[in-house]
């Protein structure tokens, strides 16, 4: 079988500097731009535009993934999977313009780490070095996975990535973040109350709340609770599951375990099959907050 090669190529003569105001850039309009979907504000879509474009990764023959940066190939933004996702990259247009020199797998990557961390969870350490690839470099869709499997489903579709129980588990915890909509996805409704900040709450509410299991008005069936908060069958799966439900509840207790998990496979995710040289250091960006102290 042949292996694909993405070998990391830093932008040339930038530096941290020059992300930390990519950085800036992308922070600044998610403030200015707050209202987004009822007062959520565009973190959450800029998270999830990071995992799609990561989620193409297929550990056998190293394809797919982050490096090429082929989500703005009209091919493969337009899976009915990532309806949606096109407010994330409309979002990005105007970076990018600011910031040419920045590639795509890079920006659409970078722009994951800053939504998180604004959104007050753990600092991620990015590295830069994706290089546009072609639009024949984009995976056939059905890498992407649906929202109806239970627990072996996930199990085996995450073994594409390489990722064990306790890693997915982790980093499905991104779930707090955002919701479904049913123009979108044909699900409906948050994951919990707060829709953007990041926190362990996901665990929480999979262990406290009642949960009953109704379709909604697409005729999907979906995990609601009072409060009107939701969950997917792939998230229920998690507490289904003994060996998911183990770390469920270690999650849910610790939030420092999780913050510091979540930060170790949302990275392994974000740089599934790039060869990083040991000269690209981890940049560890700065938030707003942190800038203004
Ligand atoms: Zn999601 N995700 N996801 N996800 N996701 C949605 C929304 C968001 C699955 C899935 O089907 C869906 C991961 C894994 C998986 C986010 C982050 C991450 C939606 C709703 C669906 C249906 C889309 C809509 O209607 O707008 C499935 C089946 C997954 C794996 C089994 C991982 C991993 C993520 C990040 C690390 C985020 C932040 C959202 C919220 C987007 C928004 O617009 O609010």
């Amino acid at each position: 079988q042949t292996q694909t090669v993405h070998i990391a190529k830093p932008e040339k003569g930038k530096s941290l500097t020059d992300f930390q105001s990519v950085y800036n850039a992308i922070a600044t309009k998610m403030k200015s731009e707050s209202d987004y979907d009822d007062g959520t504000g565009y973190g959450p879509v800029l998270v999830r535009l990071s995992w799609h474009s990561s989620a193409t990764y297929n550990i056998h023959d190293n394809s797919g993934g982050s490096y090429g940066g082929t989500f703005r190939f009209k091919k493969e933004a337009s899976d009915p999977l990532s309806k949606g996702l096109e407010n994330a990259t409309k979002f990005l247009d105007p970076i990018h313009e600011e910031f040419p020199w920045i590639s795509h797998g890079d920006l659409y990557t970078i722009c994951g780490v800053t939504a998180i961390q604004e959104l007050g969870g753990p600092k991620i350490p990015w590295r830069q070095g994706r290089v546009d690839t072609g639009p024949e470099t984009v995976p056939a869709q059905g890498r992407l996975p649906v929202p109806e499997g239970d627990a072996t489903y996930v199990r085996k579709y995450y073994e594409r990535f390489g990722f064990d129980d306790q890693e997915v588990v982790a980093l499905l915890g991104a779930h707090i973040l955002g919701k479904t909509h049913l123009k979108n996805s044909g699900y409906d409704g948050p994951w919990d109350d707060d829709t953007n900040i990041f926190t362990n709450e996901f665990f929480g509410n999979l262990l406290e709340r009642d949960w009953t299991l109704e379709k909604n008005d697409s005729g999907r069936m979906q995990y609601n609770a009072k409060g009107g908060i939701m969950m997917l069958p792939t998230d229920y799966a998690l507490v289904q599951d003994p060996k998911y439900l183990k770390y469920v509840q270690k999650y849910a207790k610790d939030q420092d375990a999780f913050f510091s998990d979540f930060r170790d496979i949302y990275v392994k995710l974000l740089e599934s099959g790039i060869d990083f040289d040991e000269s690209i250091e981890p940049f560890v960006l700065k938030t707003l907050k942190e800038q203004s102290e």
